[in-house]
């Protein structure tokens, strides 16, 4: 359904095609390669919407006179610079909920990958050697026993959880507040989290906060049996500190879906024959990301027909629309 011609929401860099369409038959779209704001044009001082996929930094908000809201695609808006947003009264929304099992699902998939050594083993067998040699070593580690740390209890974090208790773990957590009427254990900060478990799952959001949260005492706390999973964001983690302890066996095992620097990942991690890596594919299946697709318009969508944003973020959730 047509909302509005007038109303001409820019897209930069690229985005899913279902958004793209919905965006196309709903507004005034407009595209630009990249989040440069050096690519704005004069025409594009009617724009009062952005859909994006990739970082929107302050100079891309401030290029943009008109603009009232962000609509980002993906739960995580590290990317988003909510603080000049909120500064100058825009909205910024993100897809919660909506990809949380399927985002569970990869991480219990990269933990069983890192301990039971899968992706080895089937190459194992493609190269002929279960033929040539005979059967793939036993491997080391076992998820029978182990014991699970979550760090970021929230959405994610607790259908991680779930599926953990189902395989028989054990599970305790490290958030900035305890997650009231949680049945697992708190831990008041990363190490400590990662002394009492061998197991670590990192799901928390990027940015300042969590920035290289995972260093090497985390890692030397998590111990030679320890195994760590990452589906949050590359940021939070000290990837030098992370290689080095992949290769001197401080930790066993890392499975990773997340890097500091995507699509770039460090020689090191790729060299490392302990490591599952996944290029960022959390979330990344047609349902999934068509219900993110959709969230992402809908958001827009209720801002310009109704004045509420649906999946406000936190730091804006006080702005309302200009009269
Ligand atoms: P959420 O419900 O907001 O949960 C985030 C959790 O992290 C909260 O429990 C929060 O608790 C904790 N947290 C936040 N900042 C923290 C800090 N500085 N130190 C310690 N704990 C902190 O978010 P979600 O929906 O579960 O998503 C979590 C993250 O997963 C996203 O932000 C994104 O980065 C990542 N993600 C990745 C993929 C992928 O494709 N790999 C897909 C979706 C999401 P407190 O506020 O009490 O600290
Ligand atoms: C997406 C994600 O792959 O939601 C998030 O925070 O990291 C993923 O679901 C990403 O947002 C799309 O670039």
């Amino acid at each position: 359904m047509k909302l509005s011609d007038d109303i001409h929401v820019l897209v930069p860099g690229s985005l899913n095609e279902h958004a793209l369409q919905r965006i196309g038959d709903t507004f005034t779209l407009q595209a630009i390669p990249t989040g440069d704001a050096k690519l704005v044009t004069p025409e594009m001082a009617n724009v009062r919407g952005i859909a994006s996929m990739v970082p929107v930094g302050a100079a891309l908000i401030d290029a943009l006179p008109r603009l009232e809201i962000i609509a980002n695609f993906g739960v995580g808006y590290d990317g988003v610079d909510t603080a000049r947003a909120a500064a100058k009264g825009i909205m910024v929304t993100n897809t919660p909920d909506v990809l949380t099992e399927e985002v569970a699902d990869t991480a219990l998939g990269l933990l069983i990958n890192a301990v039971r050594e899968l992706p080895q083993a089937e190459k194992w067998l493609r190269a002929g050697r279960w033929l040539k040699e005979g059967a793939y070593p036993l491997t080391g580690a076992t998820l029978r026993g182990r014991r699970a740390g979550i760090f970021g209890l929230g959405r994610i974090g607790k259908a991680i959880a779930q599926r953990l208790e189902a395989l028989g773990m054990t599970v305790a957590y490290y958030n900035r507040n305890p997650v009231e009427g949680s049945p697992y254990a708190y831990y008041p900060s990363l190490v400590e989290l990662a002394m009492a478990v061998d197991t670590l799952i990192c799901v928390a959001p990027g940015g300042k906060g969590t920035e290289k949260a995972v260093n090497a005492e985390v890692l030397k706390a998590l111990g030679p049996a320890g195994v760590f999973v990452n589906v949050g964001r590359g940021s939070s983690v000290d990837e030098d500190a992370l290689a080095a302890a992949l290769e001197s066996g401080t930790i066993r095992a890392a499975g990773l879906d997340v890097f500091a620097d995507e699509p770039n990942v460090p020689q090191r991690l790729l060299d490392a024959p302990n490591t599952c890596l996944l290029p960022h594919v959390g979330s990344a299946s047609v349902y999934t990301r068509d219900a993110m697709a959709d969230l992402q318009v809908d958001n827009l969508v209720s801002w310009f027909a109704e004045g509420k944003a649906l999946t406000p973020v936190s730091e804006t959730r006080h702005v309302r629309p200009r009269s």
